[in-house]
């Protein structure tokens, strides 16, 4: 039996700032009702807000200059449940996690979703990769993968992304992440409209086999590794794709894949009316794709693109329905506290849109009062949801503090025992 922080642990340490909570939580159910806002109606939002776990993040990240593995981190996908299991635990919001192939690869994937099952963790979307070679691969991706020049390169990536819906079955997954490294990193060396067919035509045949009930989404990002054109570089090219492929097709935004300083509340605005929303991979930056925790660098940008959700959500926009799942790269934290700080910053971003006041907002946008409007949103951003958050993981037998409870379990030193061998590239640690 591997370790597993107690419960009783969870309840000893959750006694302690039970008093506190219940103050707080009392100031700002008080607070609220000024406003004309329900505490127990964010609270209940919030409570069936989820928000999954990127497999690969569980485990040390690093940069192309060098990556500093910790002690006890996870060695394989059933140790990255185990993580994933942990966070659950403590936050409550994180039900299920992404599993990225051929990281994740298994002999018996029957044995993988029991052992997730038995651990209380789902499998959210699925996630291929194209992008990398594998050991005793036939063919490179070094020129592209679903947009290779050449055929059989094309239809090996095509078996790949079909090959993962077939794991993804087996595991109770609904959908498949596409995100594709391909593009050109000097002018010339691809026509860059025929590669847009190659990626049409690829994703057609990938789309074919979808399951009825799956979605599939497309990730594009600006740049990196192509530094010169990506094949799908923005949500323009990834919306046209989606619309030419069809209604289960949806764009995925990844919070770093996005020119400096542009407007994503905006694109996620559009996408919404679109009816192309398929979800998010939460991070910060402050200068590319930094792959930093969610709401560290700018917690404000994170609310705004909440601040659309909720609109959505409120105006019942058509085919929102989007997936929320994290992905970071965690190089000098421990990456179950990243993971389980940035769910809480995730959270705190969709409470504090919650408590915008909607009808007023409206008004005052009617009436120009541009001055009233920015107020009103900033109300929202400006509200100390803390109590909220702490309230709901409590009343769902989380921790009031889950970094403090994790640390305090010593589950990382029990994992150094139990997990000896260093990660290799195997595990998805990149
Ligand atoms: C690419 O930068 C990306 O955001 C994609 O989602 C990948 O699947 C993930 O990072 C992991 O490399
Ligand atoms: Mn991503």
């Amino acid at each position: 039996m591997t370790y597993r922080i107690p419960d009783s642990l969870i309840a000893e340490e959750n006694a302690g700032r039970v008093a506190a909570l219940e103050d707080d939580y009392g100031a700002l159910r008080r607070q609220l009702e000024r406003r004309g806002l329900d505490i127990e109606a964010i609270a209940a939002k919030v409570a069936a807000f989820a928000v999954a776990v990127p497999t690969w993040g569980v485990g040390t990240g690093g940069t192309r200059f060098a990556r500093f593995p910790g002690a006890g981190e996870p060695r394989n996908i059933f140790d990255k449940l185990e993580d994933c299991a942990t966070i659950q635990q403590l936050t409550r919001a994180t039900p299920a996690c992404s599993p990225h192939f051929p990281w994740d690869k298994v002999g018996d994937y029957r044995e993988l979703a029991e052992r997730a099952t038995a651990l209380g963790i789902g499998f959210d979307a699925v996630n291929s990769n194209t992008f990398q070679d594998q050991p005793g691969q036939a063919l490179s991706y070094k020129f592209g993968s679903l947009t290779h020049a050449t055929k059989a390169v094309r239809d090996q990536a095509v078996a790949h992304n079909i090959e993962c819906i077939e794991i993804g079955e087996k595991l109770g997954s609904k959908a498949l992440t596409v995100w594709i490294a391909d593009g050109s990193n000097f002018p010339g060396q691809s026509n860059l409209d025929r590669v847009f067919d190659w990626y049409l035509e690829s994703l057609r045949e990938i789309y074919a086999r979808l399951p009825g009930d799956w979605r599939v989404f497309l990730e594009h990002k600006l740049c990196e590794p192509a530094f010169y054109a990506t094949v799908i570089a923005d949500w323009g090219t990834s919306l046209m794709a989606a619309q030419a492929l069809g209604p289960k097709a949806f764009c995925l935004v990844d919070l770093g894949h996005h020119a400096p300083n542009v407007n994503i509340e905006q694109i996620v605005a559009r996408l919404i009316r679109a009816g192309r929303l398929a979800g998010f991979h939460f991070n910060d930056s402050k200068y590319g794709d930094d792959d930093l925790d969610a709401g560290s660098i700018d917690p404000f940008r994170l609310f705004r693109v909440f601040n659309e959700l909720v609109d959505a959500a409120e105006r019942k926009a058509r085919g929102f329905h989007p997936a929320y799942m994290l992905d970071q790269s965690h190089n000098v934290t421990d990456p179950i506290e990243s993971l389980m700080v940035s769910v809480i910053e995730v959270q705190r971003a969709y409470a504090q849109a919650l408590a915008v006041d909607r009808a007023a907002l409206a008004a005052a946008q009617d009436a120009s009062d541009v001055m009233e409007a920015t107020r009103l949103l900033k109300a929202g951003f400006l509200t100390d949801v803390s109590p909220i958050l702490a309230e709901s993981r409590r009343r769902q037998g989380g921790a009031v503090d889950p970094v403090a409870t994790y640390r305090a379990s010593g589950y990382r030193a029990r994992k150094a025992e139990e997990r000896p061998a260093a990660a290799g590239s195997s595990s998805g640690i990149v």
